[in-house]
């Protein structure tokens, strides 16, 4: 399945004015916009942004965002989704790494950017040419084990693939309506929930705050959510039982809990469909529509990806559904590499071409994946967020009551792992909350701690370097 030429394939300016319009393309934020709105509104954009490469959007979930995506899509321009909850230290880090010349849209208070409006009734009908499919479409900003979030560079060609595959592995039409509320600052919520309508030509619902209440209200055949929203759903079951209509219920981002599989299809009538991926690599791993759903289970490669398993000493591990070892991924929709970061980019990639996930996985002799677990303590995935210990030690010891300072992701029922920090007081212990509120107003609120825990002492080996997996 291909959608053709232009990455949003439903925003065609020749069709649209020949009719090719549906009244409700987009609805976010209690306001809905058709695709010639759409259209019009976005290529306006599209013309006061054109000459710049790089810029700045606030993702917040409305309607300006949308169209300052779009028009920088139209035009070519490349966008820096940065979290519309980032604190000072985040903030900063994003827009000096990625070298964004502008704020296009909404900008933070204090700004030292230029900042490009995006006017909701403003309208062009200008037909811009499709740019270089090799053109980065975007830097989405993403934690890594150590050091301040790495900027994943995503090309126009690649996130078309990527689409498409999905497209076909779900058979994702123009009938389906999607409905999420996932943020627009990362691959699931932007790229899969917001540009894959776009391409494949159906409506999108997006309701805020991804709720039970939300998603039983939406009226989707298609819903998106991470496994804290589903493991909410589950827990309300005059809810879960509205989406007994859709056709699919996907979930991504982390592991979806197998008693939340179960108890979905036992209140909806169907299994959700798993699938899996990365910033960097879009999806390369579903169950597909036509095809089995697995509790615990991630399913099969999408059209184009290639799959393998290596031992630490780079052995190939058989395919045997129980022997496990580090996934490798190779496939059109991978990233092109870390903004400005040539030797991260290297250190990814094995000697022959493929990606390492850092991820653990199983295959079956089906090619069924079953991802077991990461290979580093220090990447920790919360409410479907994926976030870097190094990143929040760091913002924790520049608090002055913090001498040293774990930070760990301990098992959590709602958000599959909640952040912990042990802290080592520097004197008297100082007040837990003012360390969370610490985190939450240097990085992003996602990022803080559930929980500090005093110690006197952490546990190292005879490195000195602390052993993480005592900490629980
Ligand atoms: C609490 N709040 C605070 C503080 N504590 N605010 C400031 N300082 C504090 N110390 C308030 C906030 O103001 C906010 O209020 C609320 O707490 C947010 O709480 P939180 O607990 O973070 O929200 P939640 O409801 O528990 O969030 C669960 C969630 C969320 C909705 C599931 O985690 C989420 O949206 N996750 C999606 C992540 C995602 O899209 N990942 C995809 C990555 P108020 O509520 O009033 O605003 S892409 C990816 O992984 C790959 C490609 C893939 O496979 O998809
Ligand atoms: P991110 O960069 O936020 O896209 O996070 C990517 C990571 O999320 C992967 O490396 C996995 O560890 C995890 N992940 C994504 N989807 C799944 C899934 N369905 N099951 C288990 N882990 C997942």
């Amino acid at each position: 399945m291909s959608h053709g030429t232009r990455l949003l394939s439903s925003l065609d300016p020749l069709a649209v004015a020949a009719g090719a319009d549906i009244p409700d393309a987009v609805t976010i934020d209690g306001v809905t916009l058709s695709r010639s709105d759409l259209l019009g509104a976005a290529t306006s954009v599209a013309e006061r942004v054109a000459r710049a490469e790089r810029v700045a959007v606030l993702a917040r979930p409305t309607v300006p965002t949308v169209l300052a995506v779009v028009g920088c899509l139209i035009a070519g321009v490349t966008v820096v989704p940065v979290p519309p909850d980032s604190g000072p230290a985040e903030l900063e880090h994003i827009l000096t790494d990625s070298g964004a010349q502008a704020w296009l849209g909404e900008a933070p208070d204090g700004t030292g950017l230029p900042v490009v409006p995006v006017r909701k009734h403003a309208r062009s009908w200008h037909s811009y040419p499709e740019p270089d499919p090799a053109a980065p479409a975007f830097v989405l900003y993403t934690s890594g084990t150590t050091g301040a979030p790495k900027g994943v560079v995503l090309s126009r060609r690649a996130i078309a693939a990527g689409l498409d595959a999905l497209a076909e592995a779900w058979a994702w039409t123009a009938a389906d309506v999607l409905v999420h509320g996932l943020p627009l600052f990362h691959v699931h919520g932007l790229i899969l929930g917001l540009l894959g309508p776009l391409r494949v030509g159906g409506p999108l619902v997006h309701t805020g705050k991804p709720t039970p209440a939300n998603y039983a209200a939406a009226a989707g055949t298609m819903y998106f959510g991470v496994p804290t929203v589903w493991t909410r759903i589950a827990d309300d079951p005059v809810a879960a039982k509205e989406l007994s209509t859709a056709r699919l219920l996907i979930s991504g981002s982390a592991p979806l809990p197998a008693p939340v599989f179960e108890r979905l299809a036992e209140l909806t009538g169907q299994a959700p469909v798993e699938r899996y991926g990365m910033s960097e690599t879009m999806i390369t791993l579903s169950a597909r529509a036509d095809g089995a759903r697995r509790a615990g289970c991630v399913g099969v490669p999408v059209r184009g990806v290639q799959t393998r398993l290596r031992d630490e000493t780079g052995r190939p591990v058989p395919h045997d559904g129980s022997s496990i070892g580090g996934l490798q991924v190779r496939g059109p929709m991978l990233f092109d590499g870390y903004f400005g970061r040539p030797e991260a980019t290297a250190d990814c990639w094995t000697e022959d071409g493929w990606f390492r996930t850092g991820d653990v996985a199983a295959i079956d002799a089906e090619g069924f994946h079953r991802i077991v677990g990461r290979e580093s303590v220090d990447l920790i995935k919360s409410g479907g967020y994926r976030i870097g210990a190094g990143e929040v030690e760091t913002c924790l010891l520049g608090h002055a009551a913090v001498a040293e300072v774990a930070v760990v992701g301990l098992a959590d029922a709602d958000l599959g792992q909640r952040i912990v920090a042990f802290v080592v007081p520097r004197g008297a212990a100082p007040d837990e909350q003012a360390l969370i509120d610490h985190v939450a107003e240097q990085l992003s609120i996602h990022k803080r701690p559930r929980e500090i825990r005093f110690v006197e002492a952490l546990p190292r080996n005879a490195m000195g370097k602390v052993q993480k997996k005592q900490l629980s």
